[in-house]
């Protein structure tokens, strides 16, 4: 039986790119884009799109029973920034759309269930260096917080139901193809658009703050790799460590003046600092190499580049 897809939150950084990964993986037909608000033109005209507010347990049900969908990718969420501004938006957002999700696997209304982390689940007094899969977890984020409460359910929902329900920590996300939105680790795109626009930037971080970041076609894969591996392989159901490259905003400014050599940056610090202060420097993900064979592909360099390349055709 064809297995059909929904896409929750389709429109934002990463769910753009999955569902155009997914639509050229299985049948364009088989999966439904949703989110509260249309999305660009080739996500509009590559596939079925609903306008769907998840956290809606009946609309959901509604397009879930429709479609006859099988499994569920909930991409939608608050990031960092703006859920500082917007506590209880944010924790509504992130926390019951999950649960709208989970409660629908539980029913057995859905087979399986993709839902992304993050490394915000850590906090300021986790080791900084190679952060571990299980560690001190104490995020001082509202975003932070509900991406730790939500890998709790995840792995509730899992051993008292068997709710087949997988989850990725993802670091910053580094895409040409949609802006993000409301995050702190947004100025990693931001740089690449004024580099070409302006030739300058001014960077809301420290030159020397070291973030965990990931290029978008490697967190594309691991989604797919992730969701293809054999269940007994999963071991973790919390939510897996991702990494593929740390770096600082002083050292992607050098990167891009290879390419770039008149490219200027400047520092203005502002409240992103105190949240990106309290997150990693760099995480390990042995357990996602070892239970599903996971290895990253894209370094700064090769970001950099690809970057700049589609960014100065698609201007
Ligand atoms: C944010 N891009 O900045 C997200 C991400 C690790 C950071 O979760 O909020």
């Amino acid at each position: 039986m064809q297995q059909n897809i929904l896409i929750i939150g389709a429109c934002g950084q990463i769910g753009t790119e999955l569902t155009f990964a997914l639509r050229q993986k299985y049948s364009a037909d088989q999966v439904i884009a949703s989110d509260i608000r249309e999305g660009n033109e080739e996500l509009m005209q590559t596939g079925p799109f609903e306008i769907l507010d998840a956290t809606d347990y009946d609309a959901l049900e509604e397009v879930i029973a429709y479609y006859e969908i099988a499994e569920v990718y909930l991409m939608a969420a608050m990031l960092s920034a703006t859920a500082e501004k917007f506590p209880e938006r944010a924790w509504n957002l992130n926390m019951n759309t999950l649960f709208n999700v989970l409660n629908l696997a539980k029913e057995k209304k859905i087979n399986k269930l993709f839902w992304p982390s993050s490394i915000a689940v850590f906090g300021p007094n986790t080791p900084k260096q190679d952060t571990p899969q299980n560690t001190i977890m104490e995020p001082s984020t509202v975003y932070g917080i509900s991406k730790q409460s939500g890998e709790r359910w995840c792995e509730y929902y899992h051993n008292k139901y068997g709710v087949d329900v997988r989850s990725l920590r993802y670091p910053g996300l580094i895409s040409w193809k949609t802006m993000p939105g409301g995050g702190t680790t947004d100025y990693a795109v931001e740089i690449y658009h004024q580099a070409l626009a302006e030739g300058s930037y001014t960077c809301f971080l420290k030159s020397d703050t070291k973030l965990p970041m990931m290029f978008m076609d490697d967190a594309i894969r691991a989604i797919l790799e992730l969701m293809e591996a054999e269940p007994e392989n999963i071991k973790i159901r919390s939510s897996y460590n991702l990494a593929a490259m740390s770096f600082t905003p002083a050292q992607m400014t050098k990167s891009i003046q290879e390419q770039l050599p008149d490219f200027t940056i400047t520092y203005e610090p502002d409240s992103r600092q105190e949240i990106a202060d309290s997150w990693p420097n760099s995480v390990e993900d042995s357990a996602a190499r070892n239970d599903w064979n996971w290895q990253h592909e894209f370094d700064l360099k090769n970001t950099t580049r690809i970057m700049l390349e589609n960014l100065k055709s698609n201007q």
